[in-house]
Parts: C-alpha cells; structure tokens; sequence
C-alpha cells in the first residue's frame, strides 16, 4: 500500500489540527505552500513520507546539531525507556544533567529543569518578578522567548512569520508590563531604564537573536544591558534557548563574557527530546519551591528518557568541544559561497551568521533590528524556499528563522546545496 502524500496527510491533520500543525511555522503559509510529511531523518538528512530525501538545515529548529538518530543517543533513549519512562520522582539523571550545565555556565551556581523553552522562559520572568518585588520586563522586538503571555509582545520567530501584531487573548493588563525595544539599540535601552527603572525586574534577551533571521549584537549592546541592569538592581535573562551549547560548549555568555543572572535553556539539552532549563546565582535561585516561595513544577520535568538523550548529546559535544571550530568554519565556507552566487546574478542579499546558525535575508541593507529584518523581501524568501525544497534542500519555511548545520553536515552536503542554490537563483534573477 503506497505511503499517503503530504498533501493528503495533511489534509487529514487539518480535520482534526488546527492550521493541520501542532506548531504553526511549520504550516509553511509564509511560503505560500503546504508542509512535507516527515517518514524519518539521519545524520544532515531528512525523508518525507514519499520517500524524497533533502539536506535538512532547519534541524528540528536547533535541538539537532549532532545530526538525526545519532546512535549514541538513540542507544541512551532506548535503554532509559526500557527502565520506565517517567516516575514524576527524583534520579540521579537530573542530579547529572544539572552538574554538566551548572559546570558549562559559570554564571549559574543551580538550574532547575523544565519541558520547553518557553517554560523557562516563563518561569524565569516570573522569578526575576519574584525575587525582585517589581513587575515591568523589558523585551526586544524580533525575540522570541516562547509564548507565554508577557512574552507574546512584538515578538519575533512563528508571530513574525505570519505577520501577526502580538496575539489576542493577552490581558492588556499584562502586555502594559511589557516593555518592547528594538533589539540593538542602546540609547532605547537608557532612556527606558532611566524611565521605568524602579519598576522593572528584568531584562530579557537573545544574545544572538534568531527568532527575526540571525542578528548578532552590536559591540557594547550587552555590555550596555549588564552594566545599567546591574546598577538598578534589574536582573538580566539571557534566552540562550538557541545558542545554548550551539555556539560553544556553554553559551554565548562564555564567547561574550558577559554573565546574565539568569539564564534560559533548551533545545540542544534535550537531545530532540522535550526539556527546557533556567538557572543562575544559588541566591536568585533558591526563592524557588519549594525552597523559596516562587512557584513552577512540571509533570515531566526532568524526564528520565528526556536527560538520557540530552546526556547523551551534552558529553558527545564536551568530548568534541573542538569540532565546534570545524562546524564553524563549515558555516563560514557555505556562507561565503552562497553570497559569491547571488552577488554573480546581482541579486541582493544580505547573510547574518554566528557560528553554524545562519540566515540569507533577501535584502540590500545590513540586518541589525526587526525593523530592518522586516525590510527583506519575504516572497523572494518564499519562492527561493520553494525551488530549494524541489532540489531536496530543506530551509526553514520563513525569512525569520535561524538555519543550522549540525556535525552530521558533510562537503557532500555543502556541494548539494551550492548547486541547488545556482539553480533556484537561476529562476530568481528572472523574478527579482
Ligand atoms: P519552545 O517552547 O518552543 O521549546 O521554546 C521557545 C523558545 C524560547 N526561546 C527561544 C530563543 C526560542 O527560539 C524558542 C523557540 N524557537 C522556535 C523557533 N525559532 C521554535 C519553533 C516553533 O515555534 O515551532
């Protein structure tokens, strides 16, 4: 019996799903085209359910960085499952996994595990509101930290990508406490400190933003964000959900220097499976339940299964903390080549990179802000997508969303993707 197609699969989903996704950036309407099914994937690649095989560079969103099905982590996911595969009650898994983050990230003395990046993210504002007393946050427009409710204002990633202000159903209440700036600019960052600054209990940001395509920070943004944050008592949230142990073995904290008082993780930690994590100073900390009186639990937080494959992933990298450079100068070497061809056919592009994360912005001004993101032509983004998917190379369906390459990515792949990149260009000078 022949496999049923993506486009009846997911006709079926959207009877009983809504949007026929259980994410929506993964409904591919910024792309103005209908999702692939996926069958499987292993190592750089992945299989729709028609048996098509494509160069995946959306890498489950980030989680993927040691490639598909590694078999070190199928094999720890598979021998943790056969034991049980939750008890709602303490192992030694979690003690574990808390020591390699812990020793990973010298701001953190403790973390606390939990199911999602968006978890984190949430708990760690509400412990910032709580450990400080105030309740206004500062945020930046193109981040995106998740959707919970303070959160889900001008934000970037899946909201970005289908061109959505915010999202109803936040109390106004709510999104009033919520502080949007663009992400870069310093002088927004003093004056709204200077404004707000004995009511606000954090900050928080992407160091390196991926949620509106790549944007790095600006030399003296973060330094900018620690100093002021430190002088009015403000704590400072890094979301290193992305570019926790995807830059480095640690963070980009460890890269910049610059130490956040809390720190928001998940993706790469969980190996593919669901797990988020935030932590910082034991003082900050222990205000948690039940050591202290803010409130967060989790069902499945720390999840046996859910450690062992994020165990498995987290030593394979701090064995190979030095393939890192490789991956880098992979990413370099891809980077590089993809401008050389759209500066041949004179189309206009602009490629922000930070180690093996990447977005190629359909734009002829430097990307330094949502703003200036939002500025890229996102149909050219949507048909080059398009004629990249039919030469079996998989990119994120959005101008706002990061790429990755992963230490699965081979030469052969690079050599796949530079001659479909010539061939969907080809098409592009007659449009652009
Ligand atoms: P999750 O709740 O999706 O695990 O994590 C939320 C989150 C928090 N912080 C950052 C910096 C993030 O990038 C994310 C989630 N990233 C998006 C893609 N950029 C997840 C993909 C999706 O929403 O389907």
């Amino acid at each position: 019996m022949p496999s049923k197609s993506s486009k009846i699969l997911f006709r079926e989903a959207s009877r009983y799903i809504p949007g026929g996704v259980n994410s929506p950036v993964r409904a591919f309407r910024s792309v103005d085209s209908t999702p692939i099914f996926i069958e499987r994937a292993a190592g750089s690649r992945i299989y729709d359910v028609e048996g098509r095989e494509y160069v995946d560079y959306v890498s489950s969103w980030g989680p993927m960085i040691l490639g598909h099905s590694h078999p070190a982590v199928v094999r720890a996911i598979q021998k943790a499952a056969a034991r049980g595969t939750s008890y709602g009650a303490p192992t030694e898994l979690e003690t574990e996994m808390a020591k390699l983050i812990v020793d990973a990230f010298p701001s953190m003395d403790m973390v606390r595990m939990v199911s999602s990046g968006t978890e984190a993210a949430m708990t760690a504002i509400r412990l910032a509101r709580g450990y400080t007393g105030r309740e206004k946050i500062i945020k930046f427009e193109g981040c995106y930290h998740g959707h919970a409710d303070s959160l889900l204002v001008k934000v970037g990633s899946g909201v970005a990508t289908l061109g959505i202000p915010g999202s109803p159903g936040v109390p106004r209440s709510l999104a009033e406490l919520t502080i949007t700036l663009p992400y870069n600019d310093i002088e927004a960052v003093v004056s709204a400190v200077e404004q707000h600054k004995d009511g606000l209990a954090c900050v928080i940001v992407e160091p390196v933003a991926g949620n509106m395509g790549v944007v790095p920070p600006r030399k003296g943004f973060l330094e900018t964000l620690r100093k002021i944050t430190r002088r009015h008592g403000i704590l400072l949230i890094f979301d290193e959900v992305i570019t926790g142990f995807r830059l480095t073995y640690g963070g980009f904290q460890n890269i910049s220097g610059i130490e956040p008082d809390l720190t928001c993780l998940g993706k790469i930690i969980g190996g593919g499976l669901p797990v988020g994590a935030f932590g910082g100073k034991k003082a900050i900390m222990e205000k948690l339940a039940p050591s202290g009186p803010v409130y967060q639990a989790g069902t499945l937080s720390g999840n046996p299964v859910a450690m062992s494959a994020g165990l498995a992933t987290l030593n394979i990298l701090k064995k190979n903390a030095k393939a890192y450079l490789r991956l880098d100068r992979r990413t370099v070497l891809l980077c590089d080549e993809l401008q050389r061809l759209f500066d041949h056919k004179k189309i206009p592009v602009r490629i922000n990179r930070c180690g093996s994360m990447f977005t190629l912005f359909f734009t002829k001004d430097d990307v330094f802000d949502f703003t200036s993101a939002a500025k890229s032509d996102t149909s050219l983004y949507a048909h080059y997508f398009r004629k990249m998917l039919a030469n079996k190379i998989y990119l994120a369906p959005s101008q706002f969303e990061a790429a990755f390459l992963s230490f699965a990515h081979r030469d052969e792949d690079i050599e796949k993707t530079l001659h479909a990149c010539e061939k969907a260009i080809r098409t592009l000078a007659k449009i652009s």
